[in-house]
């Protein structure tokens, strides 16, 4: 069976295709010769996802579905949330953000965070939603070259290391994304399991 993964991030293809392990198959937007950047305007993970998946699903009719996620940091009261793409400006990048939020949180000595995921799957015009919540802290500095985004400011509880310092198979012992992908598997075999 396969799905559109309406996603720009190619980091989040490779770790969505590693916790497939081949049992259903994906294709980036790239892959499907779509090569749109669609807008992200809402308020809430759900909403943006929602926007994401409808988007490709009205494009193509084909099952598809999408995922927004965001860093949630309790002593910034959730943010930056699902402001996490463009925390320090809409031109931000990655080094930028991490940046700002550790100036943000020098203060802090709670360092407490979350990332949280929110996939949204269209399958036969149905819409469904998926959610995965990974804990952690949030360090002083950066620690790491893998991963993307806030990965190497990020410990997800129960680990030693950062994101940035595990590979793919590694972070989605513990991930958010995979996570959120569990749940939709679990539905898919369920529904479609014989
Ligand atoms: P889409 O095309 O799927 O929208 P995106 O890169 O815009 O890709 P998001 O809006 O979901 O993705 O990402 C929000 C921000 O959070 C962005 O700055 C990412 O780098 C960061 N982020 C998302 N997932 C992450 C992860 O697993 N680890 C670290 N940072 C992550």
């Amino acid at each position: 069976m396969e799905f559109i993964f309406a996603t720009n991030n190619l980091n989040k293809v490779k770790e969505i295709n590693n916790a497939l392990q081949g049992n259903y198959t994906i294709c980036s937007l790239k892959d499907a010769g779509i090569l749109i950047d669609i807008p992200e305007p809402y308020n809430t993970l759900e909403d943006n996802a929602r926007e994401k998946a409808v988007t490709i699903y009205q494009m193509t009719g084909k099952n598809c579905f999408s995922e927004d996620t965001g860093l949630e940091v309790d002593a910034l009261n959730g943010a930056p949330g699902v402001r996490s793409a463009r925390y320090a400006g809409d031109q931000a990048n990655s080094t930028d953000n991490m940046e700002k939020l550790l100036h943000e949180l020098s203060a802090s000595t709670n360092r407490n965070a979350r990332f949280r995921t929110v996939i949204c799957m269209i399958l036969e015009g149905k819409k469904l939603f998926f959610e995965g919540i990974c804990n952690g802290t949030i360090l002083r500095e950066r620690r790491g070259d893998e991963g993307f985004g806030y990965d190497p400011i990020f410990i997800p509880e129960g680990s030693l290391k950062t994101f940035a310092q595990m590979d793919t198979n590694e972070k989605n012992a513990f991930s958010h994304r995979k996570k959120a992908l569990d749940k939709m598997i679990t539905y898919l075999n369920s529904r479609y399991a014989r």
